[in-house]
């Protein structure tokens, strides 16, 4: 009973670094470990964090006897079982929870292996640049991946103060009428539109993590957030080039509660799904939908959907229809609960399937 009601209450204390429920039913640590997060990654050495701050941490030599791909290592935003006692240096982490989300990119040559960003995270913002660095393509590209992974895409277009309105609104359209439904945020670091907006909808307990290419404003727009100057940017040309700077990922806590993730910026071949022309057929599915005999079509077998023809034609591939299906459904879907989401998953996983197997079978 006794124990019971200490279990209790370090759970409610780590809330505050984003644990729930979902981890409390999942977790199985040894009764000599305790539970903490990963805040940082430096090589072989971990940055955890619990009720009682920030310690660092090895991981057992068991552990990575028995781990060898990249992604099976903790990263930012991890939970973890770790054993420390009064007076160590170092905690030694023993295993690692189940990730509840995960933003994750192919490793460079494998196929098998890809790399973890971070997980846990409840939200990804997308940064682009209006002003160099707009690009749909892309943009659904880092959809997909954020969709894939779990967690919920925010998009945020930076440095608004180095275009005109006319350009910003243009950029604006350009998205919605892509079919993407994720909220669109507009800012500028350098005169602070947008910035409380933004900041209003950091939800305490949650945790946000910042990607996009090198340049356009995350670590500017972080330390905005934490209102220090904690993360490293460095001044590049007036034009609003980036040069990458931010070279490690850490988890910051900021004062309304929100957990906050920065990233080093992302060179574009290694967002996951980059090279399946995800971008391409984005738009085509759009386009076509729009001549389905149903307005209000789902692609999913109505009569006169142009969309499942196009990929019996094999002008669209399946996969590529499910993506976009996650991008369109994304707002219905944010509002299911947990297992709604899980039923609707594994019907249209079967449904994929069988689209899958009907191709092969023509
Ligand atoms: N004009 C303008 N400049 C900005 C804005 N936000 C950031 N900058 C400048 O853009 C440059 C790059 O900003 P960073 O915050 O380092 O960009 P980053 O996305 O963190 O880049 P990486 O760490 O390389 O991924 C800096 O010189 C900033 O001062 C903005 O809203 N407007
Ligand atoms: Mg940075
Ligand atoms: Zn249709």
């Amino acid at each position: 009973m006794r124990s019971d009601i200490g279990i209790m209450t370090r759970h409610n204390e780590l809330n505050k670094f984003g644990w729930s429920d979902w981890f409390d039913q999942r977790a199985a640590c040894k009764p000599t470990d305790t539970v903490a997060r990963v805040a940082a990654v430096d090589r072989e050495q971990l940055l955890l964090v619990d009720q009682n701050g920030h310690f660092r941490a090895k991981l057992s030599g068991s552990y990575l006897h028995h781990h060898h791909l990249s992604h099976e290592l903790p990263c930012v935003g991890d939970w973890v079982c770790v054993e420390k006692h009064l007076g160590d240096d170092f905690g030694v982490v023993h295993a690692l929870l189940e990730r509840r989300t995960s933003l994750c990119r192919k490793s460079a040559g494998s196929s098998t292996d890809y790399q973890m960003i971070a997980a846990n995270i409840d939200y990804v913002l997308i940064v682009q640049s209006c002003q160099f660095d707009f690009n749909l393509n892309r943009l659904q590209r880092y959809l997909v991946m954020v969709m894939d992974g779990g967690a919920e895409p925010y998009i945020l277009l930076t440095k608004t103060d180095l275009v005109d309105p006319s350009t910003l609104a243009k950029q604006v359209a350009e998205i919605e009428s892509a079919g993407i439904t994720a909220p669109i945020f507009r800012l500028s670091n350098i005169t602070r539109d947008g910035l409380e907006e933004l900041r209003r909808r950091l939800l305490p307990e949650k945790t946000y993590c910042f990607v996009g290419s090198s340049g356009v404003g995350k670590s500017t727009l972080i330390n905005q957030l934490i209102g220090g100057q904690r993360q490293e940017t460095r001044a590049v040309s007036g034009t609003g080039e980036g040069r990458h700077t931010t070279v490690r990922r850490e988890l910051i806590r900021l004062e309304g509660g929100a957990l906050v993730i920065d990233n080093p910026g992302m060179r574009e071949f290694g967002i996951l799904g980059a090279d399946s022309g995800i971008g391409d057929s984005f738009s085509r599915i759009s386009a076509l939908s729009s001549r389905c005999r149903y307005r209000d079509c789902t692609h999913t077998g109505e009569p006169g959907c142009v969309v499942i023809a196009a990929i019996h034609e094999g002008e669209i591939l399946p996969e590529s229809l499910e993506n976009f299906q996650k991008l369109r459904d994304e707002a219905t879907f944010n509002d299911m609960s947990y297992a709604e989401k899980r039923k609707k998953d594994r019907d249209f996983g079967r449904y994929i399937k069988s689209a899958k197997k009907d191709l092969r079978k023509d």
